[in-house]
């Protein structure tokens, strides 16, 4: 295994990020955030250290800073026309009749389709990712405010958004069904009256651990504490919207689609299958894209608008949604409520975790997530500490609100999950008056017990949460903190310290047991030398603002010895690049950087044979150094890959069984989840007047194992931190009783700025993962994981002086003040 050559634990720099954050980064532009340095990374990335190293520049920077990114809008065809969606003012109606007439009138307006012309084409419902339906556009009722009604097509944007409003709809305005906690009680409406059958709002009951044996160890607890802790529905809110392009040629029968897609392949195959396009002919572009963070996973009603208009009209026709749009219908995340209770000694031995979930999806379930795991990864709800027992169950439901359940760096959630237990354990913390870092040192797993099985069904790979945890309580200064704010209490100022110490599990596969619509999760990659040494690597995810067209091209370096500035990395094209799953839930290190570092050292296990017989001996006389072969004892005597390459291109014999090129292909199908963990601390002070909260530090030191780009993975917890003061502070879409959205705009769906961020301060430690090539762990997603639970708990932690032992997000100064007050439910 390649384990970088730097000390065991160190500093990301000072952060240039790439801007994961604020959903604001469109990713590549964005971030230029400063963070504070805590250790010098050692050296500069160069080719004979590829990874592990310095800060190397982006390879995608230069077209994003001089405004030459290529984005599914920019895309312009010829003859291209423009599509519109009418959408559902009310939460819950039946439709009564669609009069299309006026709006057909219209100049410009080439179509107008409604749902009863989709029903002949079996166009009206399209599967959803967890086997659900959902309504392409309405027929019988609309289920959720902003639901699909009508689509227009017409010459320009202008006139297709004009038209909506000579569509006349009759609705017949039904109860809606709001709350998640009434969904299954008797009285209430029946939102899926479309399936067979339906009687109730039920849609799944998933359990893990052992119901009985959790039971057991509660009955002979010292200790117990139980909270209700509530995880609100939050939308990732990307920076550029979702939207498709659609091309259908009627005489060659072939579909060219860009799309803003996270998983080009997954998303071709589900396409075939819902159109009946031979798979063949259809080629799926995701150009550019300005941020996914999960809403680019799902496959929406638009793309198959999009593709409909496009054989209807003969012309090929856009559709991108606005952002209210974007808002109101696509993805959403969290939604969960959550009971947990602990088990436990006096003196803070941790014994027995359960967690009774309600989860809320909205009218459609669209859960983004391996089939088998209905509730996500809710398995890593144990955390990183050892029990004697855990019981988790999560009961979803359907609600008339947009299709929920689906991801916002949620690593399949694992944020809710993360967040569910480090609120829970600092609870404990409160109730025995014990430290909360002491009282996780206490419990965490040790590194002797990995590979650990967490006892709710996951096995993880590597950790040494202790060693991590020192370094960070060390880097923050812990116990200088905390007399600080002895001080400051008894002078009767607010000062929080809160923490999170969490474990995320990411890379999904392996595909025999995580597959979404029965494609098995694994990832391709192909890779060419040419005869000039140069190198093309066509991977199988697609980045929405993670660098891979660098950072896969410094795995390619590392393992060959060819300069990354020297290797292309080819993503996003389904023409051009092998099958896989895509990138969500931070599996692209873990399942497509794998492929990419083995198929690497097949072309070098390629390269050794013709290097043999260059240098007329045998491959097993040869020694590898980076960049070339060479024959045992003899370094003077070898070949570079780049002659090796022109070789393997020219005139010379080539050995049996080798034949011409230099290049592999390979399919990874990864055996375990890798996963990266993190010590998260969080300073806020509390304006006792206006209940405002300001984040004062925040210290996030993570473990991703190898690491590969130290820049890009700073940029990554930048964004993520970023996120993690949203959610915690700011960020909730709520929905009035008659089910009105009311987080449809960036005027009331609030997004953090660089107001209300303190400049980020960062760490590290490498604990490598045992089963990944390059023992790289991702890292896409951990700060969105691990932060709300830091901040929030720090909130509590400046509130104990009041008496406040919980609140939910966000914490508002709406709601923190009224928390002082001593009431129980504050509002937003
Ligand atoms: N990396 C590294 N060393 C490691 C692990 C990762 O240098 N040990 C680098 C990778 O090479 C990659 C980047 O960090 O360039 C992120 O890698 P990884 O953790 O594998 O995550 P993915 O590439 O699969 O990205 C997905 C993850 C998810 S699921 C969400 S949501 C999210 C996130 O990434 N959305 C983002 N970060 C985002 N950042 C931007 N700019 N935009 C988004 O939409
Ligand atoms: Cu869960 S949001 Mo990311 O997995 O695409």
């Amino acid at each position: 295994m390649t384990i970088v050559d730097e000390p065991k634990t160190g500093s990301t720099g000072d952060g240039h990020g790439d801007g994961h954050g604020g959903h604001g980064g469109h990713g590549d532009l964005a971030g230029y955030e400063h963070g504070r340095e805590h250790e010098h990374n050692p050296g500069a990335a160069d080719s004979d250290r590829p990874i592990g190293f310095g800060r190397l520049q982006r390879k995608e920077d230069p077209r994003f800073v001089r405004g030459q990114g290529n984005y599914t809008d920019d895309v312009v065809l010829p003859g291209m026309l423009h599509g519109a969606i009418l959408r559902a003012p009310v939460a819950h109606a039946r439709i009564v009749s669609i009069d299309t007439s006026e709006a057909l009138a219209r100049p410009g307006v080439r179509a107008v389709i409604t749902g009863k012309d989709l029903e002949p084409l079996k166009l009206a419902w399209i599967p959803t990712l967890s086997y659900d339906v959902q309504a392409v556009l309405a027929t019988d009722k609309v289920r959720f405010q902003g639901q699909e009604v009508a689509f227009v097509i017409a010459d320009d944007r202008y006139a297709a958004r004009d038209a909506l409003e000579s569509i006349d709809v009759e609705y017949d305005i039904l109860d809606p069904l709001v709350d998640a906690r009434h969904a299954l009680d008797a009285d209430v409406p029946v939102i899926r009256d479309d399936l067979e059958g339906r009687t109730d709002n039920h849609i799944a009951d998933w359990e893990c651990g052992d119901a009985a044996a959790t039971q057991a160890v509660f009955d002979k607890a010292e200790v117990v504490v139980s909270q209700e802790i509530v995880y609100p529905r939050v939308h990732p809110a990307p920076m550029e919207t979702c939207g498709a392009v659609a091309d259908f040629n009627p005489v060659s029968g072939e579909l060219t689609l860009y799309e803003t897609s996270q998983a080009p392949h997954a998303h071709r195959t589900i396409i075939a299958m819902v159109a009946g396009i031979p798979e063949h002919k259809i080629h799926l572009i995701s150009p550019d894209i300005g941020g996914g963070f999960g809403n680019k996973v799902g496959i929406y009603p638009g793309y198959v608008l999009a593709i409909v208009g496009s054989i209807v009209t003969g012309h090929p026709v856009k559709w991108m949604e606005d952002r209210s749009e974007n808002l109101m219908s696509t993805s959403f995340a969290r939604d969960y409520i959550m009971q947990g209770e602990i088990a436990a000694t006096k003196d803070g031995k941790l014994l027995g975790l359960r967690a009774n979930v309600l989860a809320d999806h909205g009218a459609f379930n669209g859960t983004a997530q391996p089939t088998k795991y209905p509730a996500g990864f809710f398995n890593l709800f144990p955390g990183s500490y050892t029990w004697e027992s855990v019981y988790g169950k999560v009961t979803s439901v359907y609600t008339n609100k947009a299709p929920g359940g689906v991801a916002y760096a949620c690593s399949f959630r694992v944020t809710e999950a993360s967040y569910f237990v480090e609120r829970m354990v600092d609870r404990l913390a409160i109730e025995l008056n014990m430290d909360p870092a002491e009282l996780r040192l206490k419990n965490f797993i040790a590194p002797s017990q990995f590979p650990y099985d967490n006892k709710a069904g996951f096995e993880y790979d590597s950790g040494e949460y202790e060693k991590t945890m020192h370094h960070a309580m060390k880097l923050i200064g812990y116990d200088e903190l905390r007399r600080e704010q002895a001080e400051k209490r008894a002078r009767g100022e607010l000062m929080g310290i809160g923490i999170s110490f969490f474990t995320e599990g990411v890379g999904a596969g392996p595909r025999k047991h995580m597959d979404i619509l029965g494609l098995g999760m694994a990832d391709g990659a192909e890779l060419r030398v040419h005869p000039t040494g140069k190198a093309v690597v066509r991977i199988s995810v697609q980045s929405q603002g993670q660098a891979h067209e660098t950072t896969f091209a410094q795995i390619v370096a590392e393992e060959i010895g060819i300069p990354p500035e020297d290797i292309d990395v080819v993503h996003g094209d389904t023409d051009r690049t092998p099958f896989g799953l895509g990138t969500y839930g931070s599996r692209s290190t873990p399942v497509s950087g794998a492929a990419v570092a083995l198929v690497t050292r097949k072309v070098r296990d390629k390269a050794r044979l013709i290097a043999a017989a260059m240098l007329e001996t045998r491959p097993e006389d040869l020694e590898w150094e980076k960049g070339r072969w060479f024959v045992k004892g003899d370094p003077s005597a070898g070949k570079t890959i780049q002659e090796i390459a022109l070789a393997a291109h020219g005139t010379m014999q080539l050995p049996e069984g080798v034949d011409g090129n230099l290049d592999a292909e390979v399919t990874y199908d990864p055996p375990n989840l890798t996963y990266p963990y993190g010590a998260y601390f969080c300073v806020t002070d509390i304006d006792k007047d206006t209940g405002k909260v300001t984040v004062r530090r925040f210290l996030a030191v993570d473990d991703c194992g190898t690491r590969i780009n130290p820049m890009v993975i700073e940029g990554q917890v930048h964004g993520g931190l970023t996120d993690g003061v949203g959610m915690a502070l700011m960020e909730i879409i709520e929905f009035d009783s008659d089910g009105n959205n009311l987080g449809g705009s960036f005027m009331d769906y609030l997004i953090p700025t660089a107001m209300e961020v303190p400049d980020w301060e960062t760490g590290y430690t490498v604990t490598p993962s045992p089963h990944h090539p390059i023992g790289a762990k991702g890292i896409g997603e951990s700060a969105t994981v691990g932060s709300p639970a830091a901040i929030v708990n720090s909130v509590i932690d400046a509130l104990r002086p009041t008496g406040v032992t919980g609140i939910d997000m966000p914490c508002t100064p709406a709601r923190v003040w009224d928390a002082m007050q001593g009431h129980a439910k504050a509002p937003i």
